[in-house]
């Protein structure tokens, strides 16, 4: 049987379809916020305006069957693009970029992730792609179009008006919105999915070229801006307090601050790392923020080995793994330090292989140096208490004063576990993924506490310092209806949400005696210089963007990879501005004491800050892309 629509092109059919699929993925399975009617209008206009800037090009194929094969071909694509991002949002709450598609071995060794992100019901997103298939092969003769040549320019010329429209509302919706496209949220509410991959092909094909033009004079105005308003002067009254020692720095995998001192079923969920925190050899800080982009651990690791930012887009390992840096592994080198990475996967999961040359990392333990079974492991591979226990023999073989990083797997979304490895009930929500993430961090804190116990065995204990240190959050904003839940918070806020990306960062310095709480802002930028610190080591030299966490005048922010801050006194996300202890949204409404403090508030109290926070990133961003540290020669300076 054969139905009839109303005589109508193809490809308006296709776009229409399209844009309304588009639309209802947009508003109900994208966590997209919209502020006002204008953000849902341009939402809801994106869809339309692209899908027929795409579909109306088949105008332009004159023969019929090369008109329908270009609209169902394309049909097919787009959708797949939409599954595509669909897919990788739940996971990570972003859309792809294009430096991402490159990381296929890391795609594929998503696996076991992969097939939870995946949903039945996902099918429907194909149907009207079927439906298109199915009437560009049946009825191709009634839908196809055949415009004399004013026709085709009058439809190529109706999209580029609506573009236009799309993109003037935009710019008055959110100005600058090309300029300092920081979120890529922000680029698909207003441009919609497909303009945002053309945007980001547009600024990929941008930075691959700044290396090309890049001459070296571009370091005096960066130097000079860090000796500004980054260095400090005096040394913290902890440099050299693990002078000689090794150390042995524990990448907790997303391990965040939440769980630490907190309970489940009135249970501690973390009884040895908060043994730790009132330790009298270690130094906890409570205000720690992670500061990775979409390289996940690999960002997390860039941070702390160069102090410098990871890119906007895509992980800096794979982008710019053949760069030039002055990493910790290399400047320690120097004070006669082996360095080390121990991380039972592939080697070239994050082309890891590949960057740890660069940093200068002497040896990296991957895969192929554990004994690793069926039994032993779960999820991603090697359980961490294997992990461990397979690693001392390696770090007792190490040339002393060595520097080790442990990489940990097991409490690594989605934090499966086996029975016997579950020593705390799973939490109770509609998010699996939260309610197995304490059973998994629990098992991260045993092994944690095992591993110390084998340091003091090995008698390697006393000579080291160790670090911990969560690399990102594990618990994503898709779960923040769960979130919520366990927090007991009617819900998350954007304040919330920033306040939720602290990871635990413990210092711990056997023998040391005068631990502590600290409650300062600190960030994983912080890592470099405060570990250099510790170790007795100057780096006079050396260009950075974070400070010793134990000095006294660090720089009074910490900013986020997409443009968000954190300071004393305010919080800035999502354009709002937000004062730190309450938590209240700064306006100029805001009941204030003083007039001074209302003239302050219409200034924005953030805007000074945040000036600098851009400039920040960007210089960071100018040295990776760049590859400028290749211009500097840091052996000769020292
Ligand atoms: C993989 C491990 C986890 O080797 O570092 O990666 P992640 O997904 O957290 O970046
Ligand atoms: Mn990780």
């Amino acid at each position: 049987m054969k139905f009839k629509l109303p005589t109508m092109p193809l490809y308006i059919i296709a776009a229409l379809l399209f844009g309304i699929k588009t639309y209802i993925v947009y508003r109900f399975l994208f966590n997209i916020e919209l502020e006002n009617m204008m953000q849902e209008f341009i939402l809801f206009i994106n869809p339309f305006v692209s899908a027929f800037l795409i579909f109306a090009i088949s105008v332009w194929f004159n023969k019929t069957s090369r008109q329908m094969k270009f609209i169902r071909y394309t049909a097919l694509f787009v959708t797949f693009i939409v599954f595509a991002n669909l897919v990788f949002y739940r996971q990570f709450t972003d859309f792809i970029t294009i430096p991402q598609l490159f990381m296929g071995s890391n795609m594929s060794d998503l696996g076991s992730s992969i097939m939870t992100l995946i949903k039945p019901l996902d099918i429907l997103l194909f149907v009207d792609a079927a439906i298109i298939w199915y009437l560009s092969k049946k009825q191709e003769a009634e839908l196809a179009v055949e415009y004399p040549k004013s026709g085709k320019v009058f439809a190529l010329a109706i999209s580029l008006v609506l573009l236009a429209g799309n993109f003037f509302l935009a710019e008055m919706e959110r100005p600058q919105l090309f300029t300092r496209a920081f979120d890529r949220e922000y680029l698909v509410k207003n441009i919609g999915l497909f303009n945002y991959h053309v945007y980001d092909l547009v600024v990929h094909s941008k930075t691959e070229s700044q290396r090309v033009f890049a001459d070296g004079n571009e370091l005096p105005e960066i130097q000079d801006f860090i000796n500004e308003n980054i260095k400090v002067v005096e040394k913290s009254d902890k440099f050299g307090a693990a002078e000689g020692k090794n150390v042995i720095f524990i990448n907790a995998e997303s391990l965040q601050h939440f769980v630490i001192d907190n309970q489940l079923h009135g249970e501690a969920v973390t009884p040895f790392l908060n043994s730790l925190v009132t330790n009298e050899d270690t130094y906890y800080f409570d205000n720690f923020y992670e500061q990775t982009g979409q390289g996940n651990t690999s960002d997390s690791e860039f941070l702390v080995e160069n102090s410098l930012y990871p890119l906007s887009r895509g992980a800096v390992f794979f982008t710019h793994g053949g760069n030039e840096y002055h990493a910790l592994p290399e400047i320690i080198e120097k004070e006669s330090y082996t360095s080390a990475v121990l991380h039972s996967n592939n080697k070239s999961f994050w082309n890891r292989e590949g960057m740890y040359e660069s940093l200068g990392v002497d040896h990296f333990y991957g895969e192929e140096a554990y004994e690793v079974s069926e039994e032993n492991s779960i999820g991603w591979g090697l359980k961490d208490k294997p992990f461990f226990e397979q690693s001392i023999k390696y770090l007792q073989s190490m040339e002393q004063p060595f520097y080790s990083k442990f990489i940990t797997l097991t409490n690594h979304f989605p934090f499966e576990m086996d029975e016997e490895d579950t020593s705390i009930d799973p939490y109770n929500s509609n998010s699996n993924t939260l309610n197995n993430y304490f059973p998994a961090v629990r098992y991260m804190d045993e092994a944690i506490e095992d591993f110390f116990g084998q340091l003091k065995e090995s008698g390697l204990y006393e000579d080291s310092m160790i670090v911990i240190m969560g690399d990102h959050i594990g618990i994503s904003a898709n779960h923040n209806k769960a979130m919520s839940m366990y927090l007991d918070k009617e819900e998350i806020t954007p304040y919330d949400q920033v306040q939720l990306q602290r990871v635990p960062l413990f210092i711990h310095i056997p023998g040391d005696g005068n631990g502590e709480v600290i409650s300062d802002i600190t960030g994983q930028i912080d890592m470099k210089p405060t570990i250099l610190s510790l170790l007795g080591i100057e780096a006079e030299d050396d260009i950075y963007f974070g400070n010793d966490v134990f000095s006294e005048d660090r720089k009074e922010y910490i900013a986020l990879r997409n443009g968000d801050f954190i300071s004393d006194e305010y919080v800035s996300t999502a354009g709002i501005c937000y004062n730190r202890q309450t938590g209240e949204p700064i306006t100029s409404e805001t009941e204030t004491d003083t007039e001074t403090e209302n003239q302050d508030r219409e200034a924005n109290v953030c805007s000074p800050i945040e000036e600098k926070v851009e400039a920040e990133l960007s210089y960071s961003d100018n040295l990776i892309y760049g590859d400028l540290f290749r211009f500097i020669n840091f052996e000769e300076e020292e």
